[in-house]
């Protein structure tokens, strides 16, 4: 009888040890469930559970509810979190590298922003390695294109207009186009445009389309001006602190997620594109000359960006032309 209670205890201590010691890991990701990035993120984490029995225990914490876009760099970086999902463009200040990411007219379809990412993916990895973190994988984002309240045929249109801006380079972009930069985070934007903080954004079909865009706005001028991307990273130390085959598991999950978002986005992009229409809202091509004014502007900012870090960004040009 002692024998057998005795034995159970052992047993159930055994468990309860093992649950303690599997690795409890954060995950902060911006963007909300109904994002490719986002439903990419907890296939991520699902595939690290099983891939480690267990032994590392991945929470996806989305939209942004347990670290605000903003800090989760520097959540990752100082080991606050031990994994983090971050728009690359939002990075733009701490190195030019980041800024491939934001660049209009410099890779417009998938194929082209696949190979830019080839391209600049060394020195991001270079850089984000400085700063304390690992790049595991990317997810693009459909190409951004221009939503306002009324048709638009040229830069004269918008003048003036408060704009949209999501990083150091699109704030650059907006003054470009004589449009006044207002930073806001997606889940503020209906509240942005009911409440004439902005008159007009650029972003893709999907954060229209998951923003209900038809509320506020009536027109969908297809620019496809940049493709953007989230990268997902770990914090250095955690990374390292692993057994070689956990990081393994790590890096053929990323591998996986990686892959998955460049093929999913050719969807979300068409469908989201659609559900806008479908609601009302105008789709339209662009004018040649609304095309060639914000090309010019395209040339401009690709001369700056150089400018900033002659080396590392004449790496990525050279590296994707
Ligand atoms: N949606 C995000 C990033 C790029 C995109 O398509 C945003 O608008 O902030």
């Amino acid at each position: 009888m002692f024998k057998q209670i005795a034995t159970g205890a052992l047993l159930t201590g055994a468990l309860f040890t093992s649950a303690v010691n599997a690795d409890q890991w954060h995950m902060p990701t911006p963007y909300g469930d109904a994002n490719l990035p986002t439903k990419i993120a907890y296939q991520f984490a699902e595939d690290i559970k099983t891939g480690t029995d267990g032994d590392i225990d991945v929470t996806v914490h989305s939209g942004a509810s347990l670290v605000k876009h903003p800090e989760i760099p520097r959540a990752v970086r100082t080991g606050q979190v031990q994994l983090g999902e971050i728009f690359i463009g939002i990075m733009g200040n701490t190195h030019p590298v980041f800024k491939h990411d934001n660049i209009p007219f410099l890779a417009t379809n998938f194929d082209d922003a696949k190979r830019l990412w080839e391209a600049a993916r060394p020195e991001v990895e270079k850089q984000l390695d400085k700063e304390g973190m690992v790049l595991l994988y990317s997810v693009p984002w459909p190409a951004q294109s221009l939503y306002t309240k009324a048709p638009v045929n040229s830069l004269s249109d918008l003048e003036g207009l408060k704009m949209r801006a999501y990083s150091p380079s699109t704030s650059r972009l907006a003054d470009l186009m004589n449009t006044t930069p207002t930073t806001v985070q997606v889940p503020e934007i209906p509240q942005a445009f009911s409440t004439g903080i902005i008159d007009a954004m650029i972003t893709s079909p999907s954060t229209g389309a998951n923003g209900q865009a038809w509320d506020y706005l009536s027109h969908y001028t297809d620019i496809k001006a940049w493709i953007p991307k989230n990268v997902v990273v770990a914090n250095k130390r955690a990374f390292r602190r692993l057994s070689d085959e956990q990081r393994q598991v790590i890096l053929d999950a990323a591998a996986a997620a990686e892959a998955k978002g460049w093929e999913g986005v050719r969807v979300t992009a068409a469908e989201d594109t659609a559900t806008l229409a479908e609601h009302g809202i105008t789709v339209s091509e662009p004018s040649e000359e609304l095309m060639s004014e914000l090309q010019k502007i395209g040339d401009i900012m690709i001369q700056e960006w150089e400018a900033e870090a002659p080396q590392e960004v004449g790496t990525i040009l050279k590296a994707y032309r």
